[in-house]
């Protein structure tokens, strides 16, 4: 990453973490997490069996490998294959193993936040499939939103896995889809995970786990306030909560203070105090069906063209085109 990226990021940080602690009620961002420590107990979180996502989405990819790859194959020029927060690509590599063994002309493009993930990555895949094409990069989704535009020379086909776009509230994830089709050009694709609405408690269960990984997950970012801001937060003094609902299928997660205090950040010059109970709101993980699924198109210009699910309907990769 060039020192104006990083320099542009560490400030979005700061300003973001001023603003969200100085509100009421205090709010994160959830994608804070994923420093080298979030990163790793999220690979963590994706291997426990309560968090269903990964194993479902692995399923559907291993299950439909040929029928997706097919629909990705393009008649003439070759294609990109962009991926958006690609993280370790266990389930991409399903895709990419069907491409290479079937003499697909293209080239991969990784892209994540997490620098540690795309090296990560980039060194796995050199070793595993070396007649791979690798071209990764590093940034925010809406930061290199923009340079997809110059990717139009040959077929594009967009891939966002693991249910990534809950993350985002439906209008952030209409803007984020908008800016998607934007990019593309009819003959391109949009291929994307969406966890389903299911029963309410298994949805609780897999961001609540036993052994406490989504705990410390969530608690992470507070640890990282403090080192790279200066700041005095007793982690230990937060507690994880999740909830959700049913109704809206939104999972919250939140930090509460368990006792009042006053916490400084001081690359900020910030002082912060708690009431006991006080929340930090810092995730959304929003759970779809498919009326959902096509009304956030509809609003962004895409239409579905198919979708794969799991055995249990539990997780859903939709194939979406420009309208
Ligand atoms: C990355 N994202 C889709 C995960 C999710 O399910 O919202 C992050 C996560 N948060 C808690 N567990 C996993």
């Amino acid at each position: 990453m060039d020192i104006k990226a990083k320099t542009q990021r560490d400030t979005t940080f700061k300003t973001e973490v001023k603003e969200g602690l100085s509100s009421f009620p205090k709010y994160l961002s959830s994608k804070y997490f994923y420093d080298k420590k979030g990163d790793k107990l999220f690979q963590d979180i994706m291997a426990m069996p309560e968090y269903y996502l990964t194993g479902c989405e692995f399923e559907i990819l291993a299950t439909h490998t040929k029928t997706i790859g097919e629909l990705f194959r393009d008649r003439e020029n070759g294609l990109d294959l962009i991926e958006l927060g690609a993280g370790d690509g266990k389930k991409t590599k399903l895709l990419l193993k069907y491409m290479t063994d079937n003499n697909f002309n293209f080239v991969y493009k990784p892209i994540d936040i997490s620098e540690n993930a795309v090296k990560l990555l980039t060194n796995n895949l050199a070793q595993e499939m070396p007649s791979l094409t690798v071209d990764a990069e590093i940034g925010e989704y809406f930061e290199v939103l923009e340079r997809l535009k110059g990717f139009n020379k040959r077929k594009k086909v967009i891939v966002v896995l693991g249910s990534n776009i809950g993350n985002l509230l439906h209008p952030k994830a209409i803007d984020f889809l908008t800016k998607l089709k934007d990019t593309m050009l009819a003959e391109d694709l949009l291929f994307m995970g969406f966890d389903q609405k299911k029963n309410p408690q298994t949805v609780l269960d897999a961001y609540n786990d036993q052994t406490g990984i989504t705990a410390a997950f969530n608690k992470n970012i507070l640890t990282r306030i403090n080192r790279e801001l200066d700041a005095n937060f007793d982690v230990n003094k937060f507690t994880h909560w999740e909830s959700y609902n049913p109704e809206s299928g939104t999972a919250k997660s939140f930090l509460i203070a368990t006792e009042a205090m006053d916490v400084r950040i001081k690359n900020l010059d910030l002082d912060i105090s708690f009431e006991q109970w006080e929340t930090i709101h810092t995730e959304i993980s929003q759970k779809y069906d498919d009326k959902t699924v096509a009304w956030l198109a509809e609003q962004a210009g895409l239409t579905i063209e198919t979708s794969f699910t799991d055995k249990k309907g539990y997780y859903k990769d939709y194939v979406l085109r420009k309208i």
